[in-house]
């Protein structure tokens, strides 16, 4: 039984670790989020009341906070996910992620060390700092290759160079401090509980609702999605079985064009919705071609043959039963999206710099 520090735990990808680790570990689990606009409780009600779980809000940023919640807990592994996570808004406003991202992950680096460092050195060989990055540190690939753990980085977005940033600050607290850390870099993860300004849950509503839905550019933009929950498993192989000081890119094996994203969405819900909105026949003709992001990445792909050969990990999820449980979640759970929905965001266009 390990005692489990899990930053950013009311996010997309947090909610989904900490139900894993309560549903099929004995582990506790305390988890540490500012609740910003993307964290929401309502996405751990499942395993609220678990003895094994508790929740503190607080600040990656505030340092004698932090220190104190992680003297009074005694974690085992730190997971470290909270982040501001969405490349649009870094376009907008990216003095956020510059402060989160980076100066959040240098003062829980900070204080992890000095946790660290005063441990019996039995529990010194078993901490773990775990973090949680993207493939977006790599910046655009050309069409036949694929992110590999030694590719350069190469961050196009604020949001990108930040987590590249955090990267760089968590490596160096190995090579200089001995903290036993693990990183992870993984692709665009979609399923349950996903904040609806990220593509696929953006484009489920809003057909819905019978609005446009907004293609960036030519829609020929490639992603590798990965299933939240193969993510997750992925997650706990590594922070359980990984090597001190290596990097794991964890990839779906599920390379698609937007385009092709957003037709399988309105190919499912012509066929799940019976009552479609007023005037719309084919949810497919509410696709909008709109101005490009700026700085957009063509193509993201993650080899992920590290991972699956050292740690037997690999995605169950395949894109088309993933997209299918995840459209038929959206459409039974409309409560918590009009819940997460109640605050200044309103799925308008966001990232144009203006
Ligand atoms: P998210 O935006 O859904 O959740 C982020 C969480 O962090 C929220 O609960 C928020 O309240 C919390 N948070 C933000 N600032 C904080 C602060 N200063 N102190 C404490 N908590 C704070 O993000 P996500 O999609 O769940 O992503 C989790 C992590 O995984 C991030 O580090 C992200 O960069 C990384 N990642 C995400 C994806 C993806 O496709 N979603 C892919 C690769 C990597
Ligand atoms: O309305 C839209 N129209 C559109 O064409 C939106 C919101 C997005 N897009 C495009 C941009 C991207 O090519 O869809 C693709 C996916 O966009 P997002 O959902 O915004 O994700 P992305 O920018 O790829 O980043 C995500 O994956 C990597 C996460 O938000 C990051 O946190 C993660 O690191």
């Amino acid at each position: 039984m390990k005692n489990i520090l899990v930053t950013g735990g009311a996010g997309f990808i947090g909610s989904a670790l900490i139900r894993f680790l309560i549903n099929n570990t004995s582990d506790c689990v305390l988890n540490l989020d500012k609740l910003t606009y993307a964290g929401n409780l309502e996405s751990l009600q499942a395993i609220e009341n678990n003895d094994r779980y508790s929740f503190v809000k607080a600040d990656i940023r505030d340092y004698e906070r932090v220190e104190s919640l992680i003297h009074d807990f005694q974690p085992d592994f730190i997971m470290h996910l909270a982040a501001e996570s969405h490349v649009d808004r870094s376009i907008d406003g990216p003095a956020e992620f510059i402060s989160t991202n980076i100066v959040g992950t240098y003062t829980l680096l900070e204080c992890a060390r000095n946790y660290y460092q005063a441990l019996s050195n039995e529990r010194k060989s078993k901490f773990r700092f775990h973090h949680i990055s993207t493939d977006e540190v790599y910046g655009d690939l050309d069409e036949d290759s694929k992110f590999r753990e030694d590719s350069p980085y190469d961050p196009s977005s604020p949001y990108s160079a930040s987590k590249a940033s955090a990267d760089h600050l968590v490596r160096a607290w190995q090579k200089t401090y001995g903290l036993p850390i693990l990183l992870t870099n993984c692709s665009n993860n979609y399923g349950p509980y996903h904040f609806p300004e990220k593509l696929i849950p953006l484009m489920i509503l809003n057909a819905m609702e019978g609005k446009p839905l907004p293609l960036y550019g030519d829609g020929k933009q490639v992603r590798d999605w990965l299933y939240v929950d193969d993510h997750v498993r992925a997650l706990y192989q590594v922070v359980i079985n990984g090597k001190v000081g290596e990097t794991y890119n964890i990839g779906g094996s599920s390379e698609k064009q937007n385009i092709e994203v957003v037709r399988v969405i309105c190919d499912h819900l012509n066929k799940l919705i019976e009552k479609k909105p007023s005037g719309i026949e084919d949810f497919n003709d509410l696709i909008t071609f709109v101005q490009d992001r700026p700085g957009h990445d063509k193509r993201y792909a993650i080899d992920s043959s590290k991972i699956n050969n050292e740690l037997g990990w690999q995605p169950a999820e395949s894109f088309d039963s993933g997209i299918k449980k995840t459209v038929e979640w959206y459409l039974k759970n409309q409560d918590w999206c009009n819940r997460v929905l109640d605050g200044s965001y309103q799925k308008q266009r966001l990232g144009l710099n203006e």
